[in-house]
């Protein structure tokens, strides 16, 4: 049994409270859906199944360029994160897994940090390098890039940091990791565009090189920022055509928040599920850029036309499709916890409203170009609240029907105020 961070007792007694509402609730849904030839015990069975990895950085407090706001009792260290983690785990139950940041997440003792997640019945998901930031002590600056330096000496450093991050990332359990790099440049004249993509693609393949044998690589690309001319892995083509250049265990990964504003990216999802290369996803929202929004807080029809063609592409081809799940979010005014339960639901719901699309009768309509009877299939199943799904299936794994009450009832927060040194003020940044 791993440690307990919420009280059995606690979300029993909050359960108690909700079982008989919920179980109408569930009841009723079930006749709607059996109405239309769905059964709902089958799309419970699959979100009890489905899981999203939290981001170890997405449970302190985040902060933008300009401030970041403590908040008492914020995690302050990995073993603290961990147990944040759990909280989450314990009262959703669709997050399992933890993915890790390095240099951010680096401790001495690798063996604890693995004995301490396994107590809390934690597992890691991809590892992430950081050569976007300047650590105290290194030799190279990564001010003019990292992989795609001009410097030789920079790319080596760049490298050799990835393949440190693949090594600790083994000891953990991990099986991927994720590279994600600020390369690029803010003026016209300022980089070779075509010798940067030559770098990269020669610093990728000695990390490839170093990848152990059940590894994935994901290369995770971003329109813009810090860059403002020009960012060397900038969209999905030039990640597909790296992960194709790099190999199989190469694939693409795709952050919502990292796309021009109004790019259709459930057609990306499509693309590069069709080519085998679709590695994993980070959840966020976003209105503007890259802002880290809460899954589902802005745009909730996306991120289900995403699961639409996530849905379609594992009818395809079931037994190549394993994307990687991930929230990367930053909570800059709520508590990290709360935003993490509300996310990780966000993303079940929308895989939830994917599964009860009436795949038979879109695939007839489609044939018959019947274009409203096509857009109306995909809108009623956008339109049923799948909520007493998700209550059920997390009832189910003893979880809480409502995590958000009942996570405030633990009083949580209040006690690692107690517990946990506090965060400096007056630091700006994204963690
Ligand atoms: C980047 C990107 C990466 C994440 C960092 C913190 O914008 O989304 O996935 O590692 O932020
Ligand atoms: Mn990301
Ligand atoms: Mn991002």
């Amino acid at each position: 049994m791993p440690d307990a961070v919420m009280p059995p007792e606690l979300i029993e007694r909050e359960n108690a409270i909700r079982l008989d509402a919920l179980e109408d609730e569930y009841e009723s849904l079930g006749r709607a859906l059996d109405r239309r030839g769905v059964a709902i015990d089958g799309v419970k069975d699959a979100l009890k199944r489905f899981g999203v990895a939290i981001p170890s950085w997405g449970v302190g407090v985040g902060g933008t360029r300009f401030a970041k706001f403590p908040i008492p009792g914020e995690p302050t260290n990995i073993f603290e994160k961990l147990e944040d983690c759990a909280v989450v785990q314990a009262l959703g139950r669709n997050t399992p897994t933890v993915s890790t940041h390095f240099p951010w997440d680096r401790v001495d003792d690798v063996a604890a940090l693995k004995e301490k997640a396994r107590s809390l019945g934690l597992g890691f998901d991809a590892v992430n390098s950081n050569t976007f930031q300047d650590q105290p002590g290194q030799p190279h600056s990564y001010k003019y890039g990292s992989l795609t330096a001009a410097d030789p000496a920079v790319r080596d450093q760049a490298v050799e940091h990835n393949i440190e991050c693949i090594a600790t990332g083994e000891q953990l359990g991990a099986e991927a990791i994720t590279v994600w790099i600020a390369d690029g440049s803010n003026f016209p004249g300022q980089s070779d565009l075509a010798g940067a993509l030559d770098r990269y693609l020669d610093s990728m393949a000695r990390i490839y090189a170093a990848l152990p044998e059940r590894w994935r690589m994901f290369i995770e690309h971003k329109l813009y920022e810090p860059a403002f001319y020009s960012t060397v892995v900038s969209d999905w083509g030039t990640s597909l055509l790296c992960a194709q250049q790099l190999g199989a265990k190469a694939q693409c990964l795709v952050d919502l928040g990292h796309h021009a504003p109004n790019v259709n990216i459930e057609q990306i999802v499509a693309r590069l599920a069709r080519f085998g290369k679709l590695g994993g996803f980070h959840f966020n929202d976003s209105k503007y850029g890259d802002d880290d929004l809460d899954s589902g807080s802005i745009n909730p029809h996306q991120l289900f036309l995403v699961f639409n063609e996530l849905v379609e592409a594992e009818r395809r081809d079931p037994e190549g499709f394993r994307p990687a799940y991930m929230l990367d979010q930053s909570h800059n005014v709520t508590d990290p916890i709360e935003s993490l339960l509300n996310s990780a639901a966000a993303v079940a719901a929308a895989h939830a409203r994917a599964l009860v699309v009436d795949r038979d009768a879109l695939a007839e309509h489609q044939r018959a170009n019947d274009v409203i009877m096509g857009f109306n299939t995909l809108r009623r199943a956008y339109d049923t609240d799948v909520t007493p799904i998700l209550a059920r299936a997390r009832y189910e794994l003893g979880g809480a029907i409502d995590p958000i009450a009942t996570y405030r009832a633990s009083e949580w927060r209040a006690r690692k105020a107690q517990e946990r040194k506090p965060v400096a003020t007056g630091q700006a940044g994204i963690v």
